[in-house]
C-alpha cells in the first residue's frame, strides 16, 4: 500500500509499506520519493502491479522539481523485489507543470484525480490532471478558463532501465559580443550564449547514485530561434548537487524573429548512468519599451486615507473592517496600504472576513508584449509554525477583467503569471486551508505569516493586451486567532507599498 507521511516536515513524502501475509501485517515504511525530508510535498500516490513479471509502480503529484513556487510532476518509481527496494524515481508527465495556472477561482487546481492501472499489454497508465500556460483571456468570453485537463501517460512496464536522475536548475542567456548590440536583452538577429544549470536530483539512500559524463544537447522548439552550437557537458553531480554547464550553448535569433516572444528550449541530459532526462528552459527576447499604467507609493496621502483612485471594498463577513494606510507598520516609515490582523472584539465567528482593496481603472494599450506588476508586501499574520505552507489570515492578488464583451471575472494572478517572485522565492509563500465560513476566502495561495520585513514581489503577465483591469488586492482572515496567537507582541496585518504595473512593448 501507499500513502502519504509528512512526519518529515518537509510536506510530504510517499511512503510503502508491503505485506507478505494477505495484510494482515506490514513491513516497515519506506520512503520511496527522491529527497525524503527535503524535496517538498509529494501528493496523491497510486500503485499498481503486474501479474506478468510482478513489477510494482507508484506514481503521484510530485512538487520536488522546484525549491519553491507551483511547479509541478507527476513522478514514478518501480520495484522488482516486492516492495523491498525502489528505483530512482523519474518523470511521468511530458514536462513540468504549474500546478496553480489556469486556476481562475478558488479550489485548488489539481484535485484527488489520479490512478494508475496496469493494462492486459502490460504498460502502466497514469491519469491525473495536467495544466498549461495561460493568458489573462483564456476562456474569455466564456467565463472559466480553459485548463487544467486530463492527462493519460504510458510507461512500459517491461522496459524499465536505470536512468539520469536530473531536474532543472536553470539557464542564463547573455548576448555575444560582436554578434549583438550588448544592451542587456537579446534581439531579433543576435546571438547569445546560453549557460544551464542541473541538480542530480536523488539522494533518497535506496536509488541516489553519483552522476559521471554528463552532457546535454539542446534543441530549440520555436521556430526563427536556432541553436548553433547545441552541446555542452557538465562536471560529475554527487547526490543533491547542483553544477553549471562547463561551457554555454550558442542561440541565435533571425532577423525576422518577433521580439517579446518567448523561445522555448528542449534539453536532453545524457550520461553514463543510464536513459536520457529531457528538460525544458525558456528564454525572454526582445528590449522592453514600457508604459507606466499605475505607480502608487501612497506617501501623496496621510495616514488613514487612501489615494485617488483607490477604493476599499467589503467582500464577504459580518463585521466590515476596511483597508486603509498606515505609516508605521513592518518596521517602515513610507505610507503604505494597511489592513489589521488582530481581534477586533466582536464574537468569533463575525471575525471571519474579506476586505478588498480595488486600484484604479486602467486600459492596457493593445501593442503590449507582456505586462510586469511590482509591489513591496509585509505580513505579519496567522500561520501554522509546524507545518510551513499552512497560514490562516493572508493577502493574493487578483486582476480584474472589465473589458467590453468579455465576461468581468476576476482573474487570481497565479493563473498566469511567468516569473513570479516573492522576495528570492517563486511564487506565493503561504497557503490557506478549506473552511467553512462563507465569509473566509478559503484555500488559497496568499503571502502570509511573518514576512520578516518588506518582500518585493515581481511578476509577468500575458495576455494583458488590449484589455480593461484593475489590481485587487484581496485580504482574508477565517473565524479563530489572529498572529497575536501565534507571535505574542507583534503588530499584525498586512501592507501594500510601491505599487506598479507596467505594460511592455518590444522592439
Ligand atoms: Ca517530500
Ligand atoms: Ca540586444
Ligand atoms: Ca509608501
Ligand atoms: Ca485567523
Amino acid at each position: 500500500m501507499s500513502y502519504l507521511s509528512n512526519d518529515s516536515g518537509d510536506g510530504a513524502d510517499v511512503m510503502v509499506q508491503t505485506s507478505s501475509d494477505g495484510g494482515t501485517s506490514f513491513g516497515a515504511p519506506l520512503a520511496v520519493n527522491a529527497r525524503p525530508g527535503q524535496d517538498r510535498s509529494q501528493w496523491f500516490p497510486s500503485l499498481a502491479t503486474s501479474d506478468r513479471n510482478g513489477r510494482a509502480l507508484v506514481f503521484y503529484y510530485d512538487q520536488g522539481v522546484a525549491d519553491s513556487g507551483d511547479l509541478t510532476q507527476t513522478s514514478y518509481a518501480f520495484s522488482d523485489d516486492g516492495g523491498q527496494s525502489w528505483s530512482a524515481p523519474r518523470r511521468l508527465s511530458p514536462g513540468t507543470f504549474r500546478a496553480g495556472a489556469g486556476n481562475d477561482g478558488s479550489q485548488p487546481n489539481l484535485g484527488d484525480y489520479i490512478q494508475g492501472v496496469v493494462n492486459r499489454r502490460g504498460d502502466f497508465l497514469g491519469a491525473y490532471a495536467i495544466t498549461r500556460a495561460v493568458g489573462f483571456r483564456d476562456g474569455q468570453p466564456g467565463f472559466r478558463m480553459t485548463v487544467p485537463e486530463p492527462a493519460v501517460t504510458t510507461a512500459s512496464v517491461a522496459q524499465q532501465a536505470p536512468i539520469t536522475t536530473v531536474d532543472f536548475q536553470g539557464a542564463t542567456a547573455s548576448e555575444l559580443g560582436g554578434h549583438s548590440d550588448a544592451n542587456g536583452f537579446l534581439d531579433p538577429g543576435e546571438t547569445a550564449l546560453v549557460s544551464l544549470a542541473i541538480r542530480n536530483n536523488v539522494t533518497n539512500p535506496m536509488s541516489a547514485r553519483s552522476i559521471r559524463r554528463v552532457a546535454a544537447l539542446v534543441e530549440s522548439r520555436t521556430p526563427g530561434a536556432r541553436l548553433i552550437s547545441p552541446a555542452t557537458v557538465f562536471p560529475p553531480l554527487a547526490p543533491g548537487e547542483t553544477k553549471g554547464s562547463l561551457f554555454p550553448v550558442v542561440l541565435a535569433l533571425d532577423p525576422g524573429f518577433v521580439a517579446g516572444q518567448d523561445v522555448a528550449l528542449g534539453i536532453r541530459v545524457l550520461s553514463g548512468n543510464g536513459l536520457a532526462t529531457d528538460l525544458e528552459a525558456t528564454v525572454h527576447t526582445g528590449t522592453p519599451l514600457a508604459t507606466v499604467l499605475v505607480d502608487e507609493s501612497f506617501d501623496g496621502v496621510d495616514p488613514g486615507a487612501l489615494p485617488v483612485g483607490w477604493r476599499a471594498v467589503h467582500g464577504a463577513g459580518a463585521n466590515t473592517v476596511p483597508w486603509t494606510t498606515s505609516g508605521s507598520f513592518c518596521g517602515s516609515s513610507s505610507n503604505a496600504a494597511f489592513h489589521i490582523n488582530a481581534d477586533d472584539g466582536v464574537t468569533p465567528a463575525d471575525q471571519a472576513r474579506w476586505e478588498r482593496l480595488v486600484g484604479p481603472t486602467v486600459t492596457v494599450p493593445a501593442d503590449t508584449a507582456w505586462a510586469e506588476v511590482e509591489f513591496d508586501v509585509c505580513t505579519d499574520t496567522e500561520d501554522n509554525p509546524s507545518f510551513n505552507v499552512q497560514a490562516f489570515d493572508g493577502l493574493f492578488l487578483r486582476v480584474f477583467d472589465g473589458t467590453l464583451g468579455d465576461s468581468p471575472r476576476s482573474v487570481l494572478v497565479e493563473a498566469i503569471a511567468e516569473d513570479f517572485t516573492t522576495g528570492s522565492s517563486s511564487g506565493y509563500p503561504k497557503h490557506l486551508p478549506r473552511g467553512d465560513n462563507p465569509a473566509y476566502f478559503q484555500d488559497m495561495s496568499v503571502w502570509a505569516g511573518d514576512s520578516a520585513g518588506p518582500q518585493h514581489v515581481k511578476m509577468r503577465l500575458p495576455g494583458l493586451n488590449g484589455t480593461t483591469v484593475q489590481l485587487r488586492f484581496e485580504y482574508t482572515q477565517d473565524d479563530s486567532f489572529t498572529c497575536a496567537s501565534v507571535r505574542p507582541g507583534h503588530a499584525c496585518g498586512v501592507s501594500v507599498d510601491n505599487v506598479k504595473l507596467t505594460a511592455f512593448r518590444a522592439r
